[in-house]
């Protein structure tokens, strides 16, 4: 009896979920399904035994310890990428050639989220995991259990995986942001970052409480008897287990008609609640899509054409200046807050004075400005803006927004800057240079802490961090005894980071992280790179005199030299980096492009290191080498182009005496 009603209870709240969840039709009011939730809690709550793994039930609260990997039973493709419908029209020509005009295509949306592979066994969700690098992702079942439009039981007793993006609507992201703003926590730049961080939680009933979703759009099965013998037939064989698919599929004869689909979209996806970076267009045939395979890391059956990036106009309302690590002075432009590529966007650098006077940027000005990479805009042009004229120009600074010392120039260069080496807006740049990504990487240590500790006199250069204890992190406002300690213990750490991100850290003129990793390959030490003179460094592939000049310069100045001897006292020993132990490649320059079959491209450059040579990511006259795996694009055809030699993955393991 109570089994027949436990059964009941499933079905019918599975059965609303459903409605509600996946068709956007609820059929019953929220009290009524709330009391049929109740009901089941209880008899659950009375006979344990009873539970099962699809009871709707189990879509809340659990707590992990941490995310296990696992790998994928069929790698996660990525999509390649076309940018305009010329390439898109060369992609459907090559497979027209070979398997005649009417090749039917299926465009979809290509929604703006997070990729995950889900398993069911017997038509019960058993297992979802991430994307990862499509090889190896993290379980997190437990996570994905709680949204809602995943269904945790199919229509029928079947083994199969699914693939799809988890994406959070638009709306419920810009409530989570307010929810956050008002009770100080974190803000997310969009809804993909807000839907990656609420999956990425440890505890499940915060991954509960976001309102995630999810759209599916691949089936992987070798159960069915009649599998689907198109694309779209199998998107409706999905929809009709129980998946939410996205509605706005469609099938296309030929390319112009995939073409006309990405017009529409490129100006309506704006009216949708979710965000969509471009449109994936599939060969609707399962026969050809096995024909014609997949690359080592997309299908050839299938291209993602891409939105053109977006631009939008807004008007500049004041230019504030900033000093960086070298003392150079970056104008920055606040303006009206507008909407960009999923964010909201209030400022933008102008780079230098000289921009601001080539672009002829006014304040009052209309703008227009782009997503460039990631979050940080640029300024593009001003767009006719009444009484641009009669405004002033903007003046150039000529003291620094610091410290109010006079502003100087540097022969042959742009920036104006502050040589005041007091300048306490250049101090603090630089322990914010110290701290970040690819120099020492204490990411612990944001922004409002090294304001505190500037502003409390507590620390003025990097071996100052080096002397803090917990207790003094503790004098910190929102600082308590666990993140102290995390301060502490993360800054203690850094004290034996590799050597690359010590020099690169130092923020020697024209060295950045490339060039620093050279020098570490190249003198191993610390000590042999201060004791190299200008002829030994200028002889080094990569480095010219200038950089030479700029190295002996930077270990001669005494101010250096006293804080690298403090590091030294205070216990800051970088671990030493591993020195090239053939000289097979010295003098020459690989560029690597493309997928390689057994190793990946960091690999091999540590191979070509490890030989004396070096890598660049940029094919010039200077190439020796392009080592080309494959999907090589432009690399190659500039190499083919500037007459450079290629290697094939076979002949560089030869040259290394390797054969695969
Ligand atoms: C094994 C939409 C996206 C997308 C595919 C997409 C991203 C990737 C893909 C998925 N939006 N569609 N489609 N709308 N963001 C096409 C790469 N497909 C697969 O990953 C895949 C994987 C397959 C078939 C497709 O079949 C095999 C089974 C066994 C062995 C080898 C292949």
């Amino acid at each position: 009896m109570l089994n027949i009603r436990i059964q009941f209870l499933k079905d019918e709240i599975n059965k609303h979920n459903h409605n509600y969840y996946v068709n956007d039709n609820p059929t019953i009011s929220d009290y009524e399904y709330d009391k049929l939730f109740a009901e089941l809690k209880q008899i659950e709550a009375d006979h344990p035994e009873l539970i099962t793994p699809d009871s709707p039930t189990q879509r809340v609260g659990s707590v992990s310890e941490k995310f296990l990997p696992f790998t994928h039973t069929h790698r996660l493709y990525s999509l390649d990428n076309t940018y305009n419908y010329e390439d898109l029209k060369d992609w459907y020509q090559k497979i027209q050639k070979e398997y005649g005009t009417d090749v039917e295509l299926v465009c979809e949306l290509k929604i703006d989220g997070l990729a995950i592979a889900l398993t069911y066994e017997n038509g019960i969700f058993t297992r979802g995991v991430t994307r990862g690098d499509g090889v190896t992702g993290e379980e997190i079942t437990q996570n994905l259990k709680t949204i809602k439009a995943i269904p945790l039981k199919l229509k029928d007793n079947v083994n199969l995986d699914v693939r799809g993006e988890i994406y959070m609507p638009k709306t419920s992201f810009e409530k989570l942001n307010a929810e956050n703003l008002e009770k100080g926590e974190k803000l997310f730049a969009n809804p993909r970052n807000a839907a990656a961080g609420s999956l990425r939680q440890l505890d499940s009933s915060i991954t509960a409480k976001r309102d995630l979703s999810m759209f599916t759009y691949t089936l992987v099965t070798e159960d069915l008897d009649n599998p689907p013998s198109t694309h779209y037939e199998s998107i409706m064989y999905m929809k009709e287990q129980g998946f939410k698919v996205n509605p706005n599929i469609r099938l296309c004869k030929n390319a112009d008609e995939a073409i006309e689909y990405c017009k529409e979209w490129e100006n309506k996806r704006f009216d949708l609640d979710y965000a969509t970076d471009g449109v994936v267009i599939k060969v609707n045939k399962v026969a050809i899509q096995e024909d014609l395979g997949f690359t080592a890391r997309a299908p050839k059956w299938a291209t993602a054409f891409k939105f053109p990036p977006e631009e939008i106009s807004t008007v500049i309302e004041s230019i504030e200046l900033g000093v960086g690590k070298t003392g150079a002075i970056t104008p920055v432009a606040n303006f009206k807050p507008v909407q960009l590529a999923g964010s909201t966007v209030s400022r933008a650098t102008l780079h230098n004075f000289d921009e601001i006077k080539r672009l002829d940027i006014k304040i009052g000005d209309t703008v227009l400005i782009k997503k460039a990479a990631e979050i940080i805009p640029k300024v593009i042009k001003v767009v006719d803006t009444p009484h641009h004229e009669d405004r002033p120009a903007y003046i150039p600074a000529k003291v620094c927004p610091a410290c109010n010392k006079p502003l100087s120039t540097i022969e042959g260069e742009v920036n104006l800057y502050c040589t005041n080496s007091d300048c306490e807006g250049q101090l603090k740049a630089k322990i914010e240079y110290w701290v970040s990504k690819d120099a020492m990487d204490i990411d612990s240590l944001g922004p409002s802490i090294i304001e505190q500790l500037f502003s409390r006199g507590m620390v003025k250069t990097p071996a100052d961090l080096y002397k803090l204890t917990i207790e003094d992190f503790m004098k910190l406002d929102l600082v308590k005894e666990k993140s102290a300690t995390t301060l502490y213990e993360s800054i203690q750490q850094s004290k034996s980071n590799p050597l690359k991100r010590f020099i690169t850290a130092l923020n020697i003129k024209n060295i950045g992280k490339e060039t620093a990793d050279i020098l570490a390959r190249e003198f191993g030490t610390l000590e042999n790179l201060i004791n190299a003179d200008f002829n030994k460094l200028k002889e080094i592939n990569g480095i010219g005199e200038l950089t030479a000049n700029e190295i002996v310069k930077f270990f001669k100045d005494k101010k250096n030299i006293t804080l690298l001897n403090e590091f030294k006292v205070l216990g800051v020993e970088p671990e030493k980096a591993q020195q090239a132990t053939s000289s097979l490649f010295k003098g020459m320059t690989f560029v690597l492009t493309g997928t390689l079959e057994n190793m990946t491209r960091n690999q091999a450059g540590d191979i070509i290191k490890l030989h004396g040579g070096q890598t660049s990511s940029s094919v010039s006259k200077n190439t020796t080498y392009v080592l080309a795996g494959e999907n090589a694009g432009s690399k190659l055809t500039k190499a083919q182009d500037l007459g450079i030699k290629i290697l094939t993955e076979k002949d560089f393991l030869e040259m290394i005496g390797k054969e695969i």
